[in-house]
């Protein structure tokens, strides 16, 4: 709306007669300064943006489609997409072994896991169902259902928290799989699409956004996005080739070490926020 304003005073300057010279000068420099004003009313409005600190790197699995990401006592709990190399893992830590795995039928496409008490559960991208196994044997323990699609999942001690790609977070009751409310994330009034993989930190949603490289922090209760993280440069070059997007953020809770990762990525990484 200002652009063209400005655009039309410039383009109006040269051999006009209809505004004065120095009229136009005033007219320029209130224009500018209303682009000044608004663009830092804009600044204002959204988030600030976090940087982050390195603090170690882990192997990963190049051949892990991450879709979901946990962290228990020493071990990642890993979700893997795709249609025939979906499934659920327990991964060492400190060399990315995988100790323990069980694929899903090729008809599902894996999404986001949450651990819920002595079980992981475990999305499924559009087949509207969820499937719920015993933690230490991953052996199947029940399905539910759910209407559209299933992206990224964790839980906040009392519920299960799910994104379905779209602005909107749901709240599930753990035992029922009833929803039980919904909350819209924006970022200075505007809607986040394509909500990821989500994990809960220090009571804060910390949630991957499709296709960008920055984490956005939730506020629970209002869905305002407090902060973001831009985690461009975890990857080398040569890591990156043949990579799919950043996805997957595990906490540990006990250590405070907050994980992050990524589809096919060929590394894992400990990060600190930073202001
Ligand atoms: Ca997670």
């Amino acid at each position: 709306m200002i652009r063209p304003a400005i655009t039309w005073y410039i383009h109006g300057m040269p051999g006009s007669t209809v505004i004065p010279w120095p009229l136009a000068c005033v007219a320029v420099l209130a224009a500018a300064s209303s682009i000044a004003s608004g663009a830092f009313e804009q600044r204002q409005a959204h988030a600030p943006v976090h940087g982050y600190q390195l603090v170690k790197s882990y192997p990963h699995d190049r051949q892990a489609f991450t879709q979901g990401l946990v962290y228990l006592d020493g071990f990642l709990y890993e979700g893997t997409g795709l249609h025939g190399q979906s499934g659920i893992r327990k991964v060492r830590l400190e060399n990315g072994e995988v100790v323990q795995h069980r694929p899903l039928d090729k008809q599902y496409f894996g999404e986001g896991i949450a651990v819920w008490g002595r079980t992981i559960v475990q999305l499924t991208w559009q087949s509207e169902i969820g499937f719920v196994y015993d933690l230490a044997s991953f052996e199947p323990v029940k399905t539910f259902g759910y209407t559209g699609e299933g992206w990224g999942l964790t839980h906040d001690g009392t519920r299960l928290i799910m994104s379905d790609g779209t602005p909107t977070l749901r709240f599930l009751d753990p035992g029922s799989f009833e929803e039980t409310g919904r909350l819209t994330v924006r970022d200075g009034g505007v809607p986040v699409d394509d909500l990821n993989e989500l994990e809960w930190v220090k009571g804060e949603i910390y949630a991957n956004v499709w296709q960008r490289e920055r984490l956005a922090r939730i506020n629970p209760k209002t869905g305002r996005v407090t902060g973001w993280v831009d985690l461009t440069g975890l990857l080398s070059p040569i890591e990156r080739m043949g990579t799919d997007v950043m996805n997957g953020i595990a906490y540990d809770e006990k250590g405070d070490r907050l994980f992050v990762t990524g589809k096919l990525w060929p590394r894992l990484f400990e990060i600190r926020v930073v202001p």
